[in-house]
């Protein structure tokens, strides 16, 4: 039963039906499934389908912005309740976190930030496509300790390194550990440039961010 849920989800999904997502999902809670398998087992595993089909070219643009709008809506429903289920006393750490500029892709970000909130970090979302000046000013304003970069794809993963370099120009960079991440980025590729860690999706970067916090 839940396990069909879980598969319905996907293709809504998948077969661009926002408003079957948002339904499935609310079920999917009332039937007793946690935020984290709904958005992992159900969502995610849509939207990577999605990215499949895209790179095959049997989808095209409107089908992610449509299989997008679904995936947001339902976790316009979870994040609360990713929220509501830990239990934080005092803020762990002060993250800054977007992606970087020229990248519009915003999931995978809010997710991030969703879980190290949820985790009882403070959490800046500035958002997506974020210039490097802003990241640089928002570290210093907030203070924050760890900063956050998302990119998806491969010719904006670059602005990564800018961030990084603007973050040194700044003489900021021992204030700040840097933790990278996007479907392209790779641990070989946050050594390549100088961030402090790289973590492959949300649950790993709220571990990954308490251990460089440590
Ligand atoms: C939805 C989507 C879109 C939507 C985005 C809507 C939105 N509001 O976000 C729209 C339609 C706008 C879009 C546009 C484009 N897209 Co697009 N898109 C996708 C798709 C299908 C899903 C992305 C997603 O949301 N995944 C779900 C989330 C939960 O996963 P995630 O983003 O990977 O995030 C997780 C991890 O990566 C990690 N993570 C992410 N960020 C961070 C940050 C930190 C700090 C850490 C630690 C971890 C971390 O944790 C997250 C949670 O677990 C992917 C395919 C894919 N499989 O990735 C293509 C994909 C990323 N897009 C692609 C392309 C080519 C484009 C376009 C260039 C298409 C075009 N011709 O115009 C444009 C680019 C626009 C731009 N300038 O940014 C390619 C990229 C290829 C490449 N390697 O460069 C992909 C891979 C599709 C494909 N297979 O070809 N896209």
């Amino acid at each position: 039963m839940s396990e069909d849920l879980l598969a319905r989800i996907t293709e809504s999904i998948v077969g661009g039906e926002p408003e079957s997502v948002v339904a499935l999902t609310r079920k999917a809670l009332e039937s007793g499934l946690q935020p984290l398998e709904i958005i992992n087992q159900g969502l995610v595993a849509g939207m990577n389908i999605a990215g499949e089909r895209f790179t095959r070219g049997e989808f095209f643009l409107p089908h992610l912005l449509i299989a997008a709008k679904g995936m947001q809506g339902a976790m316009e429903l979870l994040e609360p309740e990713l929220g509501a289920r830990q239990q934080v006393h005092e803020a762990v750490g002060t993250v800054v976190i977007g992606t970087v500029l020229g990248d519009i892709h915003e999931i995978g970000k809010s997710l991030v930030g969703t879980m190290l909130s949820a985790n009882g970090f403070k959490v800046y979302d500035l958002g997506v496509d974020v210039p490097k000046e802003d990241f640089v000013a928002r570290v210093k304003e907030t203070g924050a300790d760890l900063l956050g970069l998302s990119a998806l794809l491969t010719t904006t993963m670059i602005g990564q390194r800018e961030v990084i370099e603007a973050i040194v120009q700044a003489g900021i960079r021992d204030q700040v550990k840097v933790i990278v991440g996007g479907a392209p980025v790779s641990q070989a590729w946050a050594d390549e440039i100088g961030a402090d860690a790289y973590a492959a999706n949300a649950m790993d970067a709220v571990e990954v961010a308490r251990r460089v916090l440590m």
